[in-house]
């Protein structure tokens, strides 16, 4: 009996969720928006603990957050949309102006500065499995573009 119940709860251990990789998130913040504004750009430093990928995001601000990317081509900043970005163990990948970015898509209204913005990533493993992150970014107002 006491030998089934041991198994029983290494079988429920074994089972449950090892301690979950996870990523640190610092820094995060949105780019305020003027009235009627469309589109905000999101930004923050993210740190895995293990190798995995950022595949996409949500957040009930926009009606879709998507993965971006600025890129110089023929002297012209141009946008593109990523389907995933790498996050290697231990390196701290920048979301940041002018570089990858999270693209917040179709504003349901303006973003104040010192707003709140709750943010959910979402984060797949090395082995498939995905996992949400919830991430609260603040508004800035910031200069230029
Ligand atoms: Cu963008």
């Amino acid at each position: 009996m006491q030998r089934t119940l041991l198994h029983l709860l290494l079988g429920l251990a074994l089972a449950s969720p090892a301690l979950a990789d996870t990523v640190k998130v610092d820094n995060a913040w949105v780019r305020a928006t003027a009235p009627g504004q469309k589109v905000a750009g999101g930004f923050m430093s993210l740190t895995a603990d293990a190798d995995m990928t950022l595949v996409g995001g949500s957040s009930p601000v926009s009606k879709s957050l998507e993965l971006h990317f600025m890129k110089m081509e023929n002297g012209i900043m141009e946008m593109r949309q990523m389907k995933e970005i790498p996050l290697p163990k231990g390196k701290t990948v920048s979301l940041e102006p002018g570089d990858l970015h999270l693209m917040f898509i179709g504003l349901k209204a303006q973003i104040k500065p010192g707003q709140k913005v709750p943010v959910t990533l979402l984060i797949k493993a090395a082995d498939g499995k995905e996992q949400k992150l919830s991430v609260e970014a603040e508004a800035r107002k910031t200069g230029s573009h």
